[in-house]
């Protein structure tokens, strides 16, 4: 390989990422696809030529990785938070006095105003201004590598133009699916008799998810950065509008709607010039996001649990339809509650067709005055499940009919239960009640609880309904031919359900209280038991005041506790599952067994903390071999204390405990990478 042959390699390069930005950024291509193409086959034929010029951020590079099997998961820098939401402008104008009133200064707020598209957030991380990695928001602490499907994304650079930016620079915005494109993706699957997308997002998430980048490589995407994330080694504008010039400068791609604002006046109209011009846009919002611009303000206010309290989303209102109740039944769910749902003339709202709508309980019935017959106003809102807003009293037709909460439940013709004061009534049959059982298996195999892969709700009705499973102990023995021979089943699905099944038997005391389904348990409370105990024996046995002493549990989940493990029934069940092998690992770890660095050291948490959830410090203390427990006593060796800590700050003060604040259990965490 000559330097001459380097040169032309590098020459190469440039000319095609330039182009790249030209036509994809710029939407100003300055030479035709042909000659595009040329360069393209010039530079990839003396890569394949000459191997040893490979580099991970040449153009030819966008397209080719061979497909995953899954994707990694991604631990994000700093926590990808979620925006708080307003309805209107008056909920805008609200905010913008909280944040004066807070700043304890009347001066007009300056905000960054953008359009909030219908898309996917990502991150993108930079290192000396080549693209290392990309991720998926995921639950916000952790995401999914995407870098291969990023890769392919044209208007995305894989090395950053110009000067200045920090050696590590993250990079976070919004993926989406422009109209046009997704017009055209639809038209292309329709042709081929696939399955089409309903709206841009999903075709856009879809798009993502391939494992395969090749697939991802033919979808139509883009995206728009709207923030920095994490830096290293290089200075940063102090405001938000500065910052986005300057990523725009290195070549990203940033939505040229964006505007400087003044005051809640200024939003306002912003909200009103795009709602006007929301059908003319070559791409979906829903909304659009006000922003501080000044850094050093956004760093004064905080954040509020999971939400800067600099930024707001003002959401458009949900698209609203007219449709005719055709009926009105009635759903039992898991614990009993009786929901009342609408079948619907099915009507296409908010990018999808709806033909059932939950009317929640009976007095959102008698509220709305629903009748069955009558024509419903219907909406859906983004992910939201789709909902009867109101009927139209004027258009109700004379046989109209209103909705009569049946007195037996209608799946095992229990009594219905309607406790005075209660929105929700209850079929009283516990799992004598098929429905309240099938929907507890459900529960019981579910991702958060038991975790049995391939597991779904539907093979769990299959199944129930053939009476292969008839309580959560009947799991454990099903056997190959009972799944493979039931309907889309098949050997090789059988054989692979039947080892997630052996494999959930290894489990968690905290996976396995949730599993059980006791009332108002939920993942969190589940978590804090198992922590709080270490021993579902000790669980079982516990009193009011024990349990009332664990984090976050008040007198009416105590109470729904000891009532479940009072009835011999559950006991029974349990002792079952236990008999069928399941087991978790025991909490409490003798001295000297891990081996990790906190072992033997009880930790307490308490306080709001701004940059990650309490349940993710908890589980990073366990993962250090740390105990985490809800109360402070003479046992605790170290409280974390956020802010608005209360009375377990000055308890922890009193006995003279190790207190660390947010920034030290960082600087604690980062000592054990
Ligand atoms: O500017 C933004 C647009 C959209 C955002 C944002 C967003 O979520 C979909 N989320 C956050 C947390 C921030 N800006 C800061």
């Amino acid at each position: 390989m000559t330097s001459e042959l380097l040169k032309r390699v590098e020459a190469l390069r440039q000319q095609l990422h330039q182009h790249n930005h030209q036509y994809y950024v710029l939407d100003d291509p300055v030479i035709s696809d042909a000659e595009y193409d040329q360069l393209f086959r010039d530079l990839l034929k003396i890569e394949q030529e000459y191997p040893e010029v490979f580099s991970v951020d040449s153009p030819t590079q966008r397209v080719g990785a061979k497909p995953l099997s899954q994707f990694n998961r991604v631990e994000h820098k700093i926590p990808m938070l979620s925006l708080g939401n307003a309805f209107s402008e008056d909920e805008v104008s609200v905010f913008d006095k909280r944040l004066r009133d807070r700043l304890k200064d009347d001066s007009i707020i300056e905000y960054v105003a953008e359009p909030k598209l219908d898309g996917l957030a990502v991150s993108l991380m930079y290192e000396k201004g080549v693209l290392v990695q990309a991720a998926t928001r995921g639950d916000g602490a952790t995401g999914e590598d995407i870098t291969q499907n990023i890769r392919t994304v044209g208007s995305i650079p894989l090395k950053l133009t110009g000067k200045g930016f920090p050696e590590r620079l993250e990079v976070r915005g919004e993926v989406f699916m422009p109209l046009a494109g997704f017009k055209s993706l639809n038209d292309q699957l329709a042709a081929e008799d696939q399955k089409t997308f309903v709206n841009p997002r999903n075709a856009a998430a879809g798009s993502l998810r391939q494992l395969d980048s090749k697939i991802t490589a033919q979808r139509p995407l883009d995206m728009y950065s709207y923030a920095v994330g994490f830096t290293e080694n290089g200075a940063m504008p102090t405001n938000q509008w500065d910052s986005l010039e300057i990523l725009a400068s290195w070549g990203l791609k940033v939505c040229p709607e964006i505007k400087l604002v003044k005051g809640d006046r200024g939003c306002h109209e912003f909200y009103r010039d795009i709602g006007v011009r929301r059908s003319a846009l070559a791409y979906e919002i829903d909304g659009v996001v006000f922003k501080v611009n000044d850094f050093q303000v956004q760093e004064q206010l905080g954040f509020v649990s999971r939400a800067p309290r600099w930024a707001i989303a003002q959401k458009f209102p949900a698209e609203e339809v007219q449709t005719v109740i055709n009926d009105v039944e009635f759903q039992v769910g898991r614990t009993g509650a009786i929901t009342p749902v609408a079948r619907l003339e099915p009507v296409f709202v908010g990018g999808v067709t709806v033909s059932n709508a939950t009317l929640h309980n009976m007095d959102e019935v008698e509220r709305k005055d629903i009748h069955i017959g009558d024509v419903a106003v219907v909406r859906r809102a983004g992910d939201v499940i789709p909902e009867v807003a109101r009927v139209i009293v004027d258009k109700r037709p004379a046989d109209a009919r209103p909705v009569v909460l049946p007195e037996k439940c209608p799946i095992c013709s229990s009594e219905i239960e309607r406790v005075e004061g209660e929105a929700i009534a209850r079929c009283s049959g516990g799992l004598y009640c098929s429905a309240q059982l099938k929907e507890s298996i459900k529960h019981f195999v579910s991702r958060k609880a038991l975790d049995i892969d391939g597991l779904g709700d539907k093979l769990v009705e299959q199944l129930f309904d053939a009476a292969l499973i008839k309580n959560f102990d009947d799991i454990f023995s099903l056997n190959h031919k009972d799944i493979a021979r039931l309907e889309r089943m098949g050997d090789k699905s059988a054989t692979n359900v039947l080892q997630a099944i052996e494999d959930s038997k290894n489990t968690t005391l905290a996976r396995f209280i949730y599993a059980l389904g006791i009332r108002e348990v939920g993942e969190a409370t589940a978590k804090n038991l198992a922590n709080y105990f270490g021993d579902l024996t000790l669980i079982e046995k516990a009193s009011l005041e024990q349990l009332e002493s664990v984090d976050d549990i008040g007198p009416i989940v105590a109470e729904h506790v000891v009532r479940f493990f009072k009835e011999p029934h559950n006991i029974q069940v349990i002792e079952q599952l236990l008999d069928s092998g399941v087991k978790w690992a025991p909490l409490l770890v003798a001295e000297g067994e891990s081996g990790l660095p906190l072992e033997g050291q009880v930790y307490v948490i308490t306080g709001t903390l701004k940059e990650m959830k309490r349940s993710e410090v908890k589980e990073k203390l366990e993962s250090l071999g740390a105990k985490v427990t809800g109360s402070v006593s003479s046992k605790t060796n170290v409280l974390i204390a956020g802010e608005n800590a209360g009375s377990k700050l000055t308890k922890a003060e009193k006995l003279k405990i190790n207190i660390f604040d947010e920034n030290q259990m960082f600087e604690m965490f980062h000592t054990f990478d």
